[in-house]
């Protein structure tokens, strides 16, 4: 709190008038809190007022600016996508690309183009949790020399519609119903689940919602995916369709629903404060961009249609091209000016990237310019740093709010002949729309060709490991008791019967509903496609410990021998191990060094971890083993079907905590030493304890 003054004659204050403080120097100048019109501030700590305790002046401009940019610090958050975390980096690609398109950023591997990255949450408000079950945005601005490209994707490859005009009653049914006010980032409520419940379309992308891709571990953990079919078209004007894929380096996780719902209490920022710490720290997340590229023959042969945003191509019918990477650098300096003012667009396109004609990218393309106009205020919403284009801008738009322009000159049209040097439009390097043939009758309708809403729901359930199943059956029961109205969970139960009759049985089974699906006629029967394994995050999953996090619970006399060779070797993997204490004060070791925990065991539980080690004495277990933190510690890793490395000495931590020792629980012993449990580790989770306890 400040200390409260006496009102005295300022001392060192710059007045216009005072010769002596006239001449201030500039270093004086760059160090004294100034008003947003220059004048140096006095005291900021009191407001003018009359007489000690008398009231406030209405003179005070001094406080009558500073509230007055105090209450207008927040913008509109966006109406979907509001809870995001933003850096910056670069893209690189890996070849020349121009066989299949003239964007240059990617035919020239020597260039390297920054990019803006934003994740988000779709559902909640800007100040929500990070872990709901949502689908995440993933939005990438490539500020290129030939202007920005835009690439606005998700972390899943479909999408719950198929036509734009659909998408206000979507996010309508989605976000808290209108009369309560609740919930909060979740779909398990009644009116998404009524609206997704008529909408057959939706039901791929539902699959997908309901699976562990909802709730990723790290946003540096994800997939991302344009979607859309759009267009590479190159030099010669040769169009080629493409599909957006990025892969992340480090392997893609999840958590388990229980963690989540946990973690969101522990840690709402879980996954921001994870990438921000990530790359302070130097461990700079990146992913590969790849494309599936493919020509209206190929699209033709699909038993489905291309233009269908609800509908992905699998890998195994088109593979995935290698073509660059994309490494995230930098945290933003200031989250409100960069993270929450840029401005993403699906419509930003640079020559030799075109769209295709899906109805639901082309709703898109009215729909991001107009949002920012009420968002960031009007149209000037280029010249804000974080969305300026990094390569040369100028044309003959002017004024509006917020210009920050100083335009020059006498000319502000075109054609015109009193400026020859004025800028002008440049047939060549300018963007050239490709020109598809269009014909048609004006039509308010859905193709034909959309009509198949559940083989590719069933494509993916089929192609889920054992657990990811689990996940999905577990996620509908979650969500769909949380559903009050019966017809609701019914007609819900209809379209999973729909998807794959097993599935529905385990579902009605789990809620106590057998038998209760209604029928629904599908439009189109389903076919049963080839399982794709590349839709499965398990299945390809490779042992790691990069970018997981380990946490390893010390008490005073903790082994610093086992503990140190845990931390290089953890370090070593690329894991970063954070030390839990009894308190924050710092722990003695056996030997003469005391260490200072990263976290008190309160403020630390185990699903802030991918793995955890019990690395106590045994004085330490004795002490701590009738802490309900310490035993749910234990016991969430346990049920979370996590690896746990343990030292002799806190054995009775583990048997207090009632736990079996089993593959995943691991002694760090004095022969082993911590390989054993690091080689366990990697796999993330011991899967076949789930036959023992429910995850
Ligand atoms: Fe968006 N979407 N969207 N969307 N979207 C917005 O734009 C919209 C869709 C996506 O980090 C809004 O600036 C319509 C699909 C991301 O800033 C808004 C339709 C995909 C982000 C908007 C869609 C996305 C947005 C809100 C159906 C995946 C966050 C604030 C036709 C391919 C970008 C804003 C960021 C944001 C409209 C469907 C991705 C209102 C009308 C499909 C990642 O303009």
């Amino acid at each position: 709190m400040a200390k409260q003054k006496k009102p005295t004659k300022p001392e060192k204050a710059f007045h216009a008038g005072n010769a002596g403080e006239l001449h201030q120097t500039t270093d004086q100048r760059d160090s004294t809190l100034t008003t947003n019109q220059g004048v140096a501030i006095s005291d900021n700590q009191n407001s003018l007022r009359s007489g000690e305790r008398g009231p406030t002046l209405l003179e005070d401009f001094i406080l009558r600016e500073k509230i007055t940019h105090f209450d207008h610090e927040r913008i509109p958050e966006r109406i979907v996508h509001a809870r995001g975390s933003g850096a910056h980096g670069y893209f690189k690609a890996y070849g020349d690309l121009s066989d299949l398109t003239r964007a240059g950023f990617l035919c020239d591997p020597s260039i390297e183009t920054p990019v803006f990255a934003r994740f988000s949450t779709v559902a909640g408000g800007a100040g929500s949790v990070d872990l709901p079950r949502d689908v995440r945005g993933f939005a990438v601005k490539f500020y290129t020399q030939e202007g920005n490209f835009d690439l606005v994707g998700n972390n899943i490859p479909v999408f719950f519609i198929q036509d734009a005009i659909k998408f206000p009653d979507l996010v309508h049914a989605v976000k808290m119903e209108p009369d309560r006010g609740y919930p909060q980032a979740a779909t398990a409520h009644d009116t998404f689940w009524d609206f997704v419940s008529l909408m057959p379309e939706s039901w791929h992308m539902i699959l997908w919602a309901m699976s562990d891709r909802a709730i990723p571990r790290s946003l540096r953990m994800m997939e991302g995916f344009g979607v859309h079919t759009f267009r590479f078209v190159n030099a010669k004007g040769e169009s080629t369709f493409v599909k957006f894929h990025w892969r992340p380096k480090i392997g893609s996780a999840s958590v388990l629903w229980d963690e989540a719902v946990k973690i969101c209490g522990a840690d709402p920022d879980f996954h921001r404060r994870d990438l921000f710490e990530a790359i302070e720290r130097g461990d700079f997340p990146e992913w590969e961009l790849s494309v599936q590229t493919f020509d209206q023959a190929t699209a033709d042969g699909f038993p489905f249609d291309v233009l269908d945003a609800t509908k992905l191509i699998p890998e195994e019918m088109v593979p995935l091209q290698p073509i660059g990477k994309m490494v995230l650098n930098r945290n933003p300096d200031n989250f409100f000016a960069e993270t929450e003012q840029v401005a993403f667009h699906p419509g930003h396109v640079v020559p030799g990237i075109d769209f295709s004609d899906d109805p639901l990218l082309q709703g898109r393309l009215f729909s991001y310019t107009d949002t920012q106009l009420s968002r960031l205020g009007g149209p000037n919403f280029h010249q804000i740093p974080v969305n300026r284009p990094r390569c040369p801008m100028h044309n003959f738009q002017r004024d509006a709010i917020m210009q920050m322009e100083v335009p020059h000159g006498r000319v502000n049209y075109e054609p015109n002949s009193l400026d020859p040097a004025s800028v002008r439009e440049n047939p060549g390097a300018g963007f050239t729309t490709h020109p598809a043939t269009q014909s048609g009758d004006k039509l308010r309708v859905r193709s034909e060709t959309f009509m198949d809403h559940y083989s590719q729901a069933r494509l993916f359930y089929r192609s889920m490991t054992a657990p990811e199943q689990d996940h999905i059956v577990n996620a509908f029961a979650f969500e769909l008791g949380k559903v009050e109205t019966p017809e609701v969970r019914c007609r819900v139960l209809g379209h999973v019967k729909n998807v794959d009759a097993e599935l529905c049985e385990r579902v009605e089974q789990a809620l106590g509903m057998e038998g209760q699906a209604y029928n629904i006629p599908p439009a189109v029967e389903p076919i049963d496609m080839a399982p794709s394994p590349a839709l499965s995050l398990l299945g390809k999953a490779e042992p790691t410990l990069a970018g997981r996090k380990i946490g390893v619970l010390l008490s005073d006399g903790f082994e610093l021998a086992i503990v140190d060779q845990l931390l290089a070797l953890a370090e070593g993997e690329g894991a970063v191990v954070d030390l839990i204490g009894p308190h924050i004060g710092e722990v003695e070791s056996d030997g003469d060094t005391a260490v200072s925990p990263n976290h008190a065991i309160a403020a630390a539980p185990s699903v802030l971890f991918d793995s955890v080690v019990l690395a106590v004495s045994e004085a330490g277990a004795e002490a701590m083993k009738r802490e309900a933190a310490v035993l749910n510690f234990i016991r969430d890793a346990y049920a979370h079907l996590k690896i746990i490395g343990f030292t002799a000495s806190s054995m009775a931590l583990l048997e207090m905590a009632g736990i079996d020792v089993d593959d995943g629980v691991v002694e760090l012993d004095s022969s082993g030493g911590a390989t054993a449990y690091l080689d366990m580790a990697k796999k993330g989770r011991l899967w076949p304890r789930a036959a023992v306890i429910k995850a």
